[in-house]
């Protein structure tokens, strides 16, 4: 399969959570896309677990987005990076490249998307879509034309939207054009969370199939 192909079936449910813990409880039960973003650590530190949720991962078929620790992630052999904006002022992308991982990285107005582009990356993400509880924001929610905008200005690479985006609202932001949902609470905060991921799983399967 090339990589490519491989990009084209990222699974459109893609929680975003930040502990081992976490990753486990969504991949047995057959999660199949899920981001380790573990926040002030360094790489040293973040190693043993991002190596530990990679193992996890792969026995489950899963794939593992590391957010933040590009080399701890190079060390581990992990195939999916996420950057945010600041982390690319030090990361070096020719490493990152040459040890062949994708590459994703967030975007939230048209600068950043520009700079985004640049780096040539695997996949592009949007948000804050709706308004997030999970995180000061200095940005404004983009909306579902937003969506629509973004997807045509990066043509065939695979965009994820993030940020308030629940399982009722899903659908329109797959609608838009969206081609992944990421979100963290409506899952890990969930008052029954194993009941949401299947939920969540049940909605969102039918589309990895068709993808
Ligand atoms: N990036 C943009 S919004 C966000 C991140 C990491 C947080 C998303 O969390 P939630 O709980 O799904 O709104
Ligand atoms: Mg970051």
């Amino acid at each position: 399969m090339s990589v490519v192909d491989h990009i084209w079936r990222l699974d459109p449910f893609y929680p975003v959570v930040d502990s081992v813990d976490w990753v486990e409880r969504l991949v047995r039960q057959g999660t199949r896309l899920v981001q380790l973003r573990i926040k002030d650590r360094d790489d040293e530190t973040a190693l043993p677990d991002i190596r530990a949720a990679l193992a996890i991962c792969r026995a489950h078929g899963a794939d593992l987005v590391v957010n933040d620790y590009w080399r701890a992630a190079i060390t581990a052999g992990a195939d999916f990076l996420h950057l945010g904006q600041g982390d690319l002022d030090t990361a070096d992308l020719a490493a990152i490249r040459a040890a062949g991982m994708k590459l994703g990285i967030s975007t939230h107005d048209h600068g950043e998307l520009a700079r985004a582009l640049a780096c040539e990356p695997d996949y592009v993400a949007l948000g804050p879509i709706y308004p997030t509880t999970l995180k000061v924001m200095p940005f404004a929610p983009q909306g579902l034309e937003r969506i629509g905008e973004w997807k045509e200005l990066i043509g065939d690479l695979p965009l994820i939207a993030i940020g308030g985006i629940t399982l009722e609202r899903a659908a329109d932001c797959l609608s838009a054009g969206a081609d992944v949902i990421a979100m963290v609470s409506d899952v890990t905060r969930h008052p029954d969370p194993d009941a949401r991921i299947k939920a969540w799983l049940a909605a969102t399967r039918p589309a990895a199939v068709k993808a």
